[in-house]
């Protein structure tokens, strides 16, 4: 299938591109009532993610109501510690919630060895099918997976954490269980994304949503070399890799083999742009607070943003996902200013 609108995959290669492509993480969610009228009909948020016809269509929704330049399928990086017997509850306003966690040998030992990931994320894999073939070529797919150190955060602490010390106390205590556990994750995560681009992902994204937490070594050690490993057995895709708050590690970042690099708001586009040359495309960084100013002011802060690219190899996007009580049409202005931005 032809795509009518290829902006955002030429942007991840660095080819010619008219305007800055643009779309939101989180996009398909929480601030659209379309979606919150689609999940009220349903048992809770799991059962959204796995019917896939449910979860083609708030996947959709944002490119019929929002006019971004991607659609990226909803869907949960914790789909993966589940496929590998690690089942998770989504508790209404609390957020996710394990009954078992790996701290031990003996826990790690539970886990269900050489799964076939295509039959345990089927659920997943139809739900591209079914928007790859009702998207209709119009704008690129987008599928995703958490990056290793992010997974292992929820694995050994079960639920989320400001701080996840249980986590990083196990790098500490048994590096060598962690190494193990990270490394399971891994393959995992290689097989599952593989997978996700013969269903009829486009592109991919890792989001490393904990990086930060950790100290540049450390980041190295349990972060990176997983990244890279993930990276280099798909380099064939366009690929983002999002560090959310790993400032110390970019230089590292750039050296992975991957087309694109997402940066939170922290992170400066000019430094990073020195770092990586032209052969990263950089994707972000509005900062998603900009999003509760008027009208007014989110036009101001995105044409500076806009104006701070020293490169046509950028993608436009918050630096983290949209809060859930955005109101959608201040969402619009920031993708109508990106559009009618001449470069
Ligand atoms: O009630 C609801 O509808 C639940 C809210 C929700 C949604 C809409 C959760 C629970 N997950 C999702 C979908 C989701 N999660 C997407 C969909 C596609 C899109 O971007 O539009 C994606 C990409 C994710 C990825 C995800 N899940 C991340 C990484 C990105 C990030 O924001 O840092 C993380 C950390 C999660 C875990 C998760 N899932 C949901 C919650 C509340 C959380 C965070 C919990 C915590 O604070 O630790």
């Amino acid at each position: 299938m032809e795509l009518k609108n290829d902006l955002f995959l030429r942007a991840h290669r660095g080819e010619p591109i008219e305007r800055y492509p643009v779309w939101l993480m989180r996009q398909a969610g929480r601030i659209l009532p379309e979606y919150r009228a689609v999940r009220s009909k349903l048992s809770g948020f799991k059962e959204l993610v796995e019917t896939p016809e449910y979860a083609a269509e708030v996947t959709i929704q944002p490119v019929d109501l929002l006019d971004v330049d991607a659609a990226i399928i909803f869907s949960d990086i914790l789909v993966v510690p589940e496929a590998m017997g690690l089942p998770y509850e989504m508790i209404e306003h609390k957020g996710p919630w394990f009954e078992k966690t790996i701290r031990s040998e003996e826990q790690l030992n539970l886990l269900d060895q050489n799964i076939n990931v295509e039959e345990r994320l089927a659920y997943v894999l139809e739900a591209l099918k079914i928007t790859k073939r009702e998207l209709n070529g119009r704008v690129p797919l987008i599928g995703f997976a958490g990056a290793p150190w992010t997974i292992f955060c929820y694995m050994v602490e079960g639920r989320g954490s400001k701080t996840f010390s249980e986590s990083r106390k196990l790098l500490y205590t048994n590096p060598v269980l962690a190494h193990e556990l990270l490394s399971r994750i891994t393959d995992v995560t290689i097989q599952y994304l593989k997978s996700q681009l013969v269903a009829g992902a486009d592109a991919l994204q890792l989001f490393d949503s904990w990086a930060g937490i950790l100290g540049k070594e450390q980041y190295t050690e349990f972060g990176l070399k997983y990244i890279a490993k993930i990276v280099d057995s798909l380099s064939e895709a366009p690929l983002t890799v999002f560090s959310k708050g790993a400032i110390a590690s970019l230089q590292d970042l750039a050296h992975l083999n991957c087309t694109t690099l997402g940066l939170d708001w922290n992170m400066s586009i000019s430094e990073t742009r020195q770092l990586v040359g032209e052969s990263k495309t950089l994707q972000g960084n509005l900062d998603p607070c900009v999003l509760y100013g008027s009208d007014v002011v989110i036009e101001k802060e995105t044409i500076k943003l806009l104006n701070s690219f020293e490169s046509r190899r950028h993608i436009v996007n918050l630096g983290h996902g949209v809060y859930p009580d955005i109101d959608p049409k201040k969402v619009k202005v920031f993708i109508k200013t990106v559009k009618n931005y001449e470069i």
